[in-house]
C-alpha cells in the first residue's frame, strides 16, 4: 500500500506539471490530441477533451488506429505548438524524439501505459508520463484512461464523476483480474466509490446492468454477440416465455432486477446452455458470464450507459465501425442524441460481425483458403480492418477450424494489407509460436508482424498477398517457429 500510493504521489505531481503545461500553451493556441481508436483510447480522449472544453481551450483530435513512423512525421509537421499522444506513444518515443529533432517550438506529451521503450533523454520538449516509470505496471495497474485521467483530475482542479471513464478504460482493456482491480484501477474504484459515483455488485453481467431491459441486454451483452446468440430480439423473447418470465412488468419491459432468485438461476442456466452449445468458443463467455458488475450510480435508472462494462461496449462498437465521434462525445459525457446513435451502431456491429461469420462459414473458396495446416481468411474489401482480429479470434476458437492449427486473417487496410492470426487449441497443442512466425511470414514479403505466441498479426504491402500465404507455409516447415 505503501508503495502504491508513493507511485501515486509521484505520477500526481508529474500530473501537475503536464496539466499546468497543457493550459499555458492552450490558452494562447489550439492544442493536438492523438488518442488511439479503442474503448480505453476512446475513453482518455473524451477524458482530455471534457476539461479542455470546461477550460475553453481549442483542440483538434483525431483517433487512430495506429501508430507508425510516416503517421508520426504527418502529425509533427501540423503546425501546433502542443501535441498530445494518449493511450499510444510509449513505444515510438525514439521516432518521436527523432522528429522532433532541434525543433524548440514544438511540446510533446505522452500519456501512454503501454511499457516505455528506452529513449536517452525524456525531458523537455518531450514529456513522458508513464506508469512504468513509478514500478505501477501499466498493463493491468492503470489504463490509458486512468493515465489520462490523473491529468485530467489537475486540469479541473479535483475529482469528479469522470472517474468513471478512467474505470471504464481499464474495463475496455481487460485489466480486471479474477479478484478485480488491482494497483491505481483499484484506488480508482475506492475513489469512486468514496465520492458517491460509483456501486460495485456481484450479478450476471449483463448489457446495461440490472435496472436496464432484459431483450436487449441479452442481445447487446458483447461475449454472447461474438458467439452469435440473441442475434434477433425474437431469440431473447422466446427465452424469457419460456421461462415464464413476463416481459412487462408495470407496463414497463422487465429488468433483471425484477426477477427472483430462482427467476434469474433459471436465466443463468439457460444462458449458459446456450453458450456451452457454441463448443470451446464459448468458454471466455461462460466465465464472464457472473462477477462484478460496476454502475455508475450518476447515470439514469434503465441507462444503457449505467453499467460501465456495457459503456465500453458501446466504446468498442463506435471505433470499429468508424464512428469514434460518437465515442469521444459519450466518454465526455454527452448523452441524449449521441447515446441513441452509439446503441444503433453497436447494433450495426452485431450485424455486420454476424454477415462476415455467415459469409465465411457458407465460403466456398471466395474468401477461405485451405492448405495444409493453415485456414487462411482473404477479407479483401468485404471485412473490415478493425473487425479482422475479432472475426480471427472467433473462427479460430470455433468448430470451422478445428482440423487447423491456425487462422490466419488479411484484409485491406488503407494502403496496405492487414494480418491478423490466432492458433487454435491443435496449434496450441503443436507448440507453434506466432510471434515468431508472423515476424518472419511478414518480414519475408516487405512487412512488419509480430505479437504473442497465440496471436499475433502485422501488416505487408499491397500485392504480396500471395507470397505471404507462400512464406508462412514454408516458414511452418522451419524449426524456429516452433516455441
Ligand atoms: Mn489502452
Amino acid at each position: 500500500m505503501e508503495d502504491l500510493d508513493k507511485a501515486w504521489n509521484s505520477l500526481n505531481s508529474k500530473a501537475k506539471k503536464i496539466a499546468d503545461l497543457i493550459y499555458e500553451v492552450g490558452k494562447k493556441a489550439p492544442v493536438r490530441i492523438i488518442t488511439h481508436i479503442d474503448a480505453d483510447g476512446l475513453c482518455a480522449g473524451g477524458l482530455i477533451s471534457r476539461a479542455l472544453r470546461r477550460l475553453k481551450v481549442p483542440f483538434h483530435l483525431s483517433p487512430v488506429k495506429f501508430l507508425s513512423k510516416d503517421l508520426i512525421s504527418e502529425i509533427m509537421s501540423e503546425k501546433y505548438g502542443l501535441f498530445v499522444y494518449l493511450d499510444l506513444g510509449a513505444g515510438y518515443l525514439k521516432e518521436i524524439q527523432e522528429v522532433l529533432g532541434s525543433e524548440d517550438k514544438k511540446k510533446v506529451l505522452i500519456l501512454d501505459h503501454h511499457p516505455p521503450v528506452k529513449v536517452i533523454r525524456k525531458e523537455p520538449p518531450l514529456y513522458v508520463l508513464n506508469p512504468f516509470d513509478d514500478g505501477i505496471n501499466g498493463s493491468y495497474e492503470i489504463s490509458g484512461a486512468g493515465v489520462a485521467y490523473l491529468v485530467y483530475r489537475h486540469l479541473v482542479g479535483g475529482d469528479d464523476e469522470s472517474v468513471i471513464m478512467a474505470i471504464t478504460g481499464a474495463l475496455g482493456d481487460q485489466q480486471a483480474g479474477d479478484n478485480g482491480f488491482s494497483g491505481i484501477n483499484s484506488k480508482y474504484i475506492e475513489l469512486a466509490k468514496k465520492l458517491g459515483f460509483l456501486e460495485v455488485k456481484r450479478d450476471l453481467r449483463l448489457f446495461g446492468g440490472p435496472d436496464y431491459p432484459l431483450v436487449p441486454a441479452l442481445q447487446r451483452t458483447y461475449d454472447l454477440v461474438l458467439l452469435g446468440l440473441f442475434q434477433e430480439a425474437k431469440d431473447a423473447v422466446n427465452l424469457l416465455e419460456r421461462l415464464k418470465i413476463p416481459l412487462k412488468i408495470e407496463n414497463r419491459p422487465t429488468r433483471l432486477s425484477d426477477l427472483t432468485i430462482d427467476q434469474k438461476r433459471e436465466l443463468f442456466n439457460e444462458i449458459v446452455k446456450q453458450i456451452v452449445s457454441k463448443g470451446e468458443s464459448g468458454l471466455s463467455a461462460l466465465t464472464n458470464l457472473f462477477g462484478e458488475v460496476y454502475l455508475a450510480v450518476s447515470e439514469p435508472v434503465g441507462s444503457p450507459a449505467r453499467e460501465l462494462n456495457g459503456l465500453s461496449t458501446l466504446l468498442n462498437a463506435c471505433g470499429r465501425m468508424g464512428r469514434p465521434d460518437l465515442g469521444i462525445a459519450l466518454a465526455m459525457g454527452f448523452r441524449g442524441s449521441v447515446l441513441e446513435s452509439a446503441l444503433q451502431t453497436l447494433s450495426d456491429y452485431r450485424k455486420t460481425l454476424a454477415r462476415a461469420l455467415a459469409q465465411i462459414m457458407e465460403d466456398s473458396g471466395k474468401i477461405t483458403r485451405k492448405e495444409e495446416g493453415v485456414l487462411f481468411l482473404l477479407g479483401g474489401e468485404t471485412i473490415k480492418d478493425t473487425m479482422i482480429g475479432t472475426i480471427t479470434s472467433i473462427i479460430a476458437k470455433s468448430k470451422f477450424s478445428r482440423e487447423y492449427l491456425m487462422v490466419i486473417g488479411l484484409t485491406k487496410s488503407d494502403a496496405a494489407i492487414k494480418i491478423s492470426a490466432r492458433l487454435t487449441d491443435n496449434g496450441i497443442r503443436a507448440g507453434i509460436n506466432l510471434d515468431h512466425l508472423m515476424r518472419k511470414g511478414c518480414g519475408r514479403v516487405g512487412g512488419i508482424g509480430g505479437g504473442h505466441k497465440h496471436a499475433a498479426g502485422g501488416y505487408i504491402p499491397e500485392g504480396e498477398e500471395e507470397n505471404f500465404i507462400r512464406a508462412v507455409l514454408k516458414c511452418l516447415n522451419e524449426a524456429e517457429t516452433l516455441e
